[in-house]
């Protein structure tokens, strides 16, 4: 893999940088949370989207040092933000399949939370069916200890690939992202609006909360509030910023 040096120099010099995107609240429109999104600051290339780096990552099996270097930078800001005066918002860090099924991936967790004294209900974990159900065997007791600490979970980019209703019931999950390949046409397209409904109200009849990914219209936004929507992800409302740009997109809207 011709990145792979690169990759593993980018480790030790430092080079990758997280990113944080708001979830607003669609009713009041107040922040719920930011998620975590790594990139990495290439010294020619500029800044480079996980897309392209993470399936390397993964090959080279640094993902679980990558991930928990992320979860640790996700719980150091969270723990800024607190003491910078902003009132808690949660803090949604991706996961990979390898992190979860790594050795002693719960004590991480765990001893980042006390490190940083995060409240457990202010940690959401997301997680890929497809990764947890086929090591379904190996996974549901992590992600039970996870529930057991008290941290949140949360089932991203649902309705894609192979993403069955009945994972809802089967994985300890509190909320379902809605994946942006639905939203994005709506309200074009009367299918994916029908699906997007299906899907909220689906969530709500087994207590879920439901986060929308992508939404990048004022009409996509209409239609999911009036859909009940609980949560409104994408670039209408910003996009991936740095950790000091999103503290100042806070002091312009709250
Ligand atoms: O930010 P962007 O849209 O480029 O992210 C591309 C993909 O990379 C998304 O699927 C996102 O979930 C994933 N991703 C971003 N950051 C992380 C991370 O820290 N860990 C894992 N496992 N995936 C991430
Ligand atoms: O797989 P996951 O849902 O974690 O990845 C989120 C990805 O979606 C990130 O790479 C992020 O940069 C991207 N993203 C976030 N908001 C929008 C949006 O409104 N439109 C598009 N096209 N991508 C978005
Ligand atoms: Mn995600
Ligand atoms: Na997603």
């Amino acid at each position: 893999v011709r990145l792979e040096p690169e990759l593993r120099r980018a480790l030790a010099l430092d080079q990758f940088r997280v990113f944080y995107q708001p979830q607003i609240d669609a009713m009041t429109g107040q922040i719920s949370g930011v998620e975590a999104l790594v990139r990495w600051e290439h010294p020619e290339n500029g800044l480079m989207s996980p897309g392209l780096f993470l399936p390397i990552i993964e090959e080279i099996g640094l993902m679980t040092q990558v991930g928990n270097w992320v979860l640790e930078q996700a719980c150091a800001q969270a723990s800024q933000w607190k003491d910078a005066g902003y009132p808690p918002f949660r803090i949604a860090v991706n996961l990979a399949g390898q992190q979860i099924l790594s050795h002693g991936f719960v004590s991480v967790v765990k001893e980042l939370l006390e490190k940083y004294e995060i409240e457990p209900d202010q940690l959401e974990l997301e997680i890929l069916e497809n990764i947890v159900m086929k090591h379904a065997d190996a996974a549901k007791p992590v992600l039970n200890e996870l529930r057991t600490l008290g941290v949140r979970l949360a089932l991203d980019d649902f309705g894609t690939g192979y993403s069955s209703l009945c994972y809802l019931k089967m994985l300890p999950v509190q909320k379902v992202k809605i994946d942006q390949s639905l939203v994005r046409d709506i309200p074009n397209d009367p299918d994916d609006e029908a699906i997007a409904r299906a899907i909220i109200a689906l969530s709500h009849s087994l207590n879920l909360s439901v986060c929308a990914e992508g939404v990048e219209t004022e009409e996509q936004k209409a239609f999911l509030r009036g859909e009940n929507c609980d949560q409104l992800q994408g670039y209408l409302i910003s996009r991936p910023i740095p950790a000091a740009a999103l503290s100042q997109w806070l002091d312009e809207h709250y």
